[in-house]
């Protein structure tokens, strides 16, 4: 049995030991990113069951992937090891003046061919939600096409379908990509975009006109990401707007949604309401930006209690 099951490409980020342009960086630091490993990583890390789906490489940047992901404690039975295939890639540039940008080396990478005779029925029907991003979309048409036989064994099996847009313009060309996010919306039970995202998706308005807008797509849950101004969480019911976490001081911002993700859908695991929820998803994306790194700042519950002061801590 599984709480969460997700689906993606997983890479390995080489992130600068230093700010500035690539071109003069000389070191690197190895680590792991992905979107979707990042929101298993959160949801074990909270003491919940996840499993993910993919391909890797037959190569050590695949061996290093599963082993963190293993180590993390999420289930990997189901991902395939591709002997033709490489395991992709990515960079991150942290430049002072214009933020930071990411490059891709995933063209054709293994994670890329996932298709969906990938798929076993009976895993994700063991689990309550199945996860999906837009980036799985925008992979290739064979990831598309594996999310959407995925989407359909969750329905078929009463599994709820969380999607997170995650709109990575690089990956896929914008309408097209616009057309296959909104499709996915079209099948989901919760959806959790940034502002930025739903403005990309549906047109130039407010949140809370976003909001609306994608309930009326079907689903029933609306978590939105406002980055320094919180997030608005709404149902059928309500529509309600909760203040960002403050920390003293941002690292890197990559991964955040990730943790806001699997915070909200904890939340809704354990029952609670969406208000409650939502607080718990913007502690985890808040605190995820205190840390270098996609996945390393991603909190146990211990460490939220910590950071909310609701345990006594002797430092010394
Ligand atoms: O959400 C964080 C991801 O963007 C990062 O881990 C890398 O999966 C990744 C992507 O496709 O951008």
């Amino acid at each position: 049995m599984f709480d969460v099951i997700t689906i993606g490409e997983s890479l390995v980020l080489f992130s600068p030991v230093n700010t500035g342009s690539l071109k003069y960086v000389e070191y690197f630091r190895k680590q792991l990113g992905g979107a979707e490993s990042n929101f298993a990583i959160g949801i074990s890390r909270l003491g919940c069951k996840a499993g993910w789906i993919s391909r890797v490489g037959d190569d050590s940047f695949g061996d290093y992937i599963l082993s963190i992901i293993r180590g993390e404690g999420v289930d990997i039975s189901k991902v395939k090891i591709d002997k033709t295939s490489s395991t992709a890639v990515y960079f991150k540039e942290f430049n002072e003046l214009n933020g930071t940008k990411v490059y891709y080396y995933r063209n054709g990478s293994a994670a890329s061919k996932i298709e969906p005779d990938d798929l076993d029925e009976d895993y994700i029907a063991s689990a309550k939600y199945l996860h999906i991003t837009g980036i799985t979309i925008a992979l290739s048409e064979s990831a598309r096409t594996t999310v959407l036989k995925a989407i359909e064994i969750a329905h078929k099996n009463n599994i709820k379908v969380s999607f997170d847009p995650n709109i990575r313009k690089k990956l896929c060309e914008k309408n097209l990509l616009r057309k296959y996010i909104l499709e996915v919306i079209n099948k989901s039970d919760i959806v959790l975009p940034g502002y930025e995202e739903a403005k990309f998706l549906l047109g130039d308005y407010k949140p809370d006109q976003l909001c609306r807008k994608i309930l009326e797509l079907g689903p029933k849950i609306v978590a939105m990401k406002l980055g320094k101004e919180g997030c608005l969480v709404a149902d059928k019911n309500k529509l309600i707007h909760i203040n960002a976490t403050k920390v003293k001081k941002v690292i890197d911002t990559v991964g955040a949604g990730d943790g806001f993700d699997a915070g909200f859908i904890y939340g809704l695991l354990k029952g609670w309401d969406i208000e409650k929820c939502g607080k718990l998803a913007n502690d985890i994306g808040a605190i995820v930006t205190t840390v270098n790194g996609d996945i390393e700042g991603l909190p146990t519950i211990r460490d939220i209690m910590e950071f909310r002061g609701d345990i006594e801590v002797i430092d010394r």
